[in-house]
């Protein structure tokens, strides 16, 4: 890992808001590669306080104090995100969500940026949504898309009872989706009938990119 991430993986282990907001602003202006330094650099940081917190090295309130450090890191460095990509406009509308008992949203809203950067056109309901909501928005807006997050094993069983209740309401041959997060995998999305999976951010807008055009998007 070079110096820059280093420094960046650092500031959010240790908390230093101060620090992660310099580099932030440092990567935004040009210093270093933006999404290199977010997935690199601060993702690296708060993993790694994930795993001291694991370990019983870090209490909870130390590892939600990084976590909110690496949300002020990725505020500056979101909308740097959202220039350095092209934007190619997409027909349909995606939506995207965690899943309702989950409160991770870092990974979500950077697939969020990502995806938006490239032109789609995102609507983000946030974490914890409940199942029933992602089937009515993407019902409203006639969404091409649904994204969903999950990092835990209790909640990312809600994917697959989002996926039951768009076939139930007759959705699903309109409207591809495609899940993501840690504790998820290409196995877990052909085994709920998801369209697909995505390790990342980027993966997300390349997948997103194919199941649009596949289903006439
Ligand atoms: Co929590 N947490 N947490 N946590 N937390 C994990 C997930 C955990 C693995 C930590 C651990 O044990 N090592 C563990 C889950 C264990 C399990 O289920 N097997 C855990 C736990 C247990 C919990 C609590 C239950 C703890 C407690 O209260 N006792 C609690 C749950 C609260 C709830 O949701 N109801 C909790 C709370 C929290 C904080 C609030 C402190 C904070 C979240 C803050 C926030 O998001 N606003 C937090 C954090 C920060 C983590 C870890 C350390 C880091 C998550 C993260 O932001 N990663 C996490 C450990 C880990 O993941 N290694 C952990 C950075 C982010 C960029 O990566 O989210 O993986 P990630 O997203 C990636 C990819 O996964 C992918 O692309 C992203 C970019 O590369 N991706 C997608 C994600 N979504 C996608 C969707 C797609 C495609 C790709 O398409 C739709």
């Amino acid at each position: 890992m070079d110096d820059f991430l280093q420094q960046c993986k650092n500031a959010v282990l240790n908390g230093n808001r101060h620090e992660a907001t310099d580099l932030a602003a440092r990567a935004a202006a040009g210093e270093h590669d933006v999404l290199d330094a977010i997935e690199n650099g601060f993702s690296a940081g708060i993993r790694g306080a994930g795993e001291l917190w694991e370990k019983g090295e870090y209490f909870l309130p130390e590892l939600a104090f990084s976590a909110e450090v690496m949300k002020a890191a990725m505020e500056i460095l979101e909308p740097a995100l959202r220039g350095a990509e092209g934007k190619k406009a997409e027909a349909r509308t995606v939506i995207i969500g965690t899943v309702k008992g989950d409160i991770h949203d870092i990974g979500k809203s950077l697939v969020s940026t990502m995806l938006s950067a490239n032109g789609f056109d995102v609507v983000d309901l946030g974490a914890d949504v409940p199942h029933e909501r992602f089937v009515e928005e993407a019902n409203a807006r006639d969404a091409g898309l649904v994204c969903m997050s999950a990092l835990l094993t209790t909640t990312m069983t809600g994917q697959g009872r989002v996926v039951e209740l768009l076939r139930e309401k007759g959705l699903l041959g309109r409207v591809s989706v495609l899940v993501g997060g840690a504790p998820t995998s290409v196995a877990w999305a052909e085994k709920i009938g998801a369209h697909a999976w995505a390790s990342d951010a980027v993966d997300a807008v390349r997948v997103a990119r194919r199941l649009l055009s596949d289903h006439g998007g």
